[in-house]
């Protein structure tokens, strides 16, 4: 036993979570969330949401940038992300945050509408909805311009490749940009990255 446990779901966020634990090599166990607001998963993220991992050293994070970043923290040999203090590492950290704060949020807005208004009419989730795509239209841009190829820095993947390829699979559009469509290509040819997709049924 490791002492690692990821909270996960199919189709969910928490593939990246499980591709970096996969990539360091560390053992870890599951737990499948089908209820997020039971009582006992709210007790260990009172937002309800997946993914979460509770480190072997006790705490329990929640929100994929953090806990990526904390693992990068733990396990630096792994390179989920570049070396700390590298320009590299800066960029890395900056794409990983602003795809968690702006294309993550904007796709659940996509999927989700009536959950984004006080208006439930069919109507105003519909402009939910086309400003979320407009939304991700700009920020796939924004990220698609800055790739250097195959991967986001070039030639060395890191975790941020495989966080942008999971929100590519999540929004069509995004897969038919062709830096995004390398990209994700080269992601899956990593092994341990692909066993992640595999499990949480990503590129269905
Ligand atoms: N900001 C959070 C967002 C997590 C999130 O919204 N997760 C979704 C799945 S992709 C979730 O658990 N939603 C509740 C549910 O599916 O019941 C993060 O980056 O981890």
């Amino acid at each position: 036993m490791s002492g690692y446990t990821l909270y996960w779901k199919p189709g969910s966020g928490s593939m990246v979570v499980e591709a970096a634990l996969r990539l360091i090599g560390v053992g870890f166990d599951e737990v499948r969330v089908d209820e997020t607001a039971a009582p006992e998963f709210l007790a260990l993220n009172p937002a309800g949401k997946v993914p979460v991992l509770k480190l072997a050293c006790g705490p329990v994070i929640a929100e994929s940038a953090a806990i990526l970043m904390t693992l990068d923290d733990m396990f630096p040999e792994a390179r989920l992300l570049p070396p700390h203090g590298t320009p590299a590492h800066a960029k890395a950290v900056q794409w990983l945050v602003f795809m968690a704060t702006n294309i993550y949020p904007a796709c659940l807005r996509y999927y989700y509408p009536e959950r984004h208004t006080t208006d439930q009419s069919p109507h105003a989730c519909e402009a939910v909805k086309q400003q979320a795509a407009r939304d991700m239209g700009r920020d796939f841009a924004q990220l698609t311009g800055a790739v250097q190829g195959p991967f986001l820095l070039g030639q060395t993947m890191t975790i941020t490749d495989v966080y942008a390829a999971m929100l590519a699979d999540w929004y069509d559009p995004a897969k038919q940009l062709p830096e995004i469509a390398i990209l994700v290509n080269a992601v899956l040819d990593n092994p341990a990255a692909a066993e992640a997709w595999r499990h949480h049924g990503f590129g269905a």
